[in-house]
């Protein structure tokens, strides 16, 4: 599937998101497996593992910088449906700008309200995306969003995530997903998960797209986040991100 229809077209230029079956190219069991795969590789390698602290231990909470060590992921991500539907909604080629995947395994932590546009430097037109890894239910920690709010950036706080006025003030409805469904979202739609409170890991890939008129950005965005986690004192949050949306504690 590769052409959306006008109505899923409209659905996210006026929601902001859109829910889709059938982009994988491939078995829900071997994309678990593939993410089993790397969530099992080395904790130093040119990959970036992320770990937090939770009432079971210390947990990954996320992996970036996957593709250039996974054909599979590659083909996922660079070459298949996803992309496709990605550079649709661009409305351009759609280039990868970074990939992530996030455990949230049993206990891990959830995420504070946020839009991811800030943690995106180097790009305006930036999509990101959803690939749902295991079932993502309310019980474990699947997003919630904020419909029809995509079209400014609202006011954060020092953490790069919305203030407590604005998160009153907009209306949060869950997005349960089943395993292999795939949530877009604008980078400016307001978002916030849960934590894991379930007997079950809640596993997700979150690849980013940004349209190819502003060039392939990835090596410039992990250029930069390497060097910001350089400088980055530690603190009362365990670091994934740019911003700190990320709720779970050091490890
Ligand atoms: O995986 C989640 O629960 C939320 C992730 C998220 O909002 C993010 O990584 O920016």
């Amino acid at each position: 599937m590769s052409t959306l229809s006008d109505a899923q077209l409209e659905h996210y230029r006026t929601q902001g998101w859109l829910l889709l079956d059938d982009l994988l190219g491939t078995s829900v069991t071997d994309l678990q497996a593939e993410v089993s795969a790397i969530a099992s590789w080395d904790e130093d390698g040119e990959w970036l593992h992320h770990f937090e602290m939770t009432d079971h231990g210390r947990r990954l909470a996320r992996t970036e910088n996957f593709v250039p060590f996974s054909s599979a992921m590659d083909q996922l991500l660079r070459h298949g449906d996803i992309s496709r539907v990605a550079g649709a909604l661009l409305g351009e080629e759609a280039l990868l700008y970074k990939e992530k995947i996030n455990y949230k395994l049993v206990g891990g932590a959830g995420f504070s309200p946020h839009q991811d546009k800030p943690a995106y430097p180097f790009v305006d037109q930036v999509l990101s995306v959803m690939v749902a890894v295991d079932d993502a239910t309310i019980e474990n920690g699947c997003l919630f969003v904020a419909s029809a709010r995509h079209d400014h950036l609202l006011a954060q706080d020092e953490r790069g995530c919305l203030t407590a006025t604005v998160v009153d003030e907009l209306t949060w409805q869950p997005v349960e997903l089943r395993a292999g469904q795939t949530l877009f979202f604008h980078a400016l739609t307001p978002h916030r998960s849960g934590p894991n409170t379930s007997t079950r890991d809640r596993r997700a890939l979150y690849p980013t797209y940004n349209g190819a008129s502003e060039g392939d950005l990835r090596d410039a965005y992990y250029a930069a986040k390497l060097a910001a986690f350089a400088e980055a004192p530690t603190g009362d949050r365990a670091r994934l991100s740019l911003i700190g949306d990320f709720e779970g504690r050091p490890a």
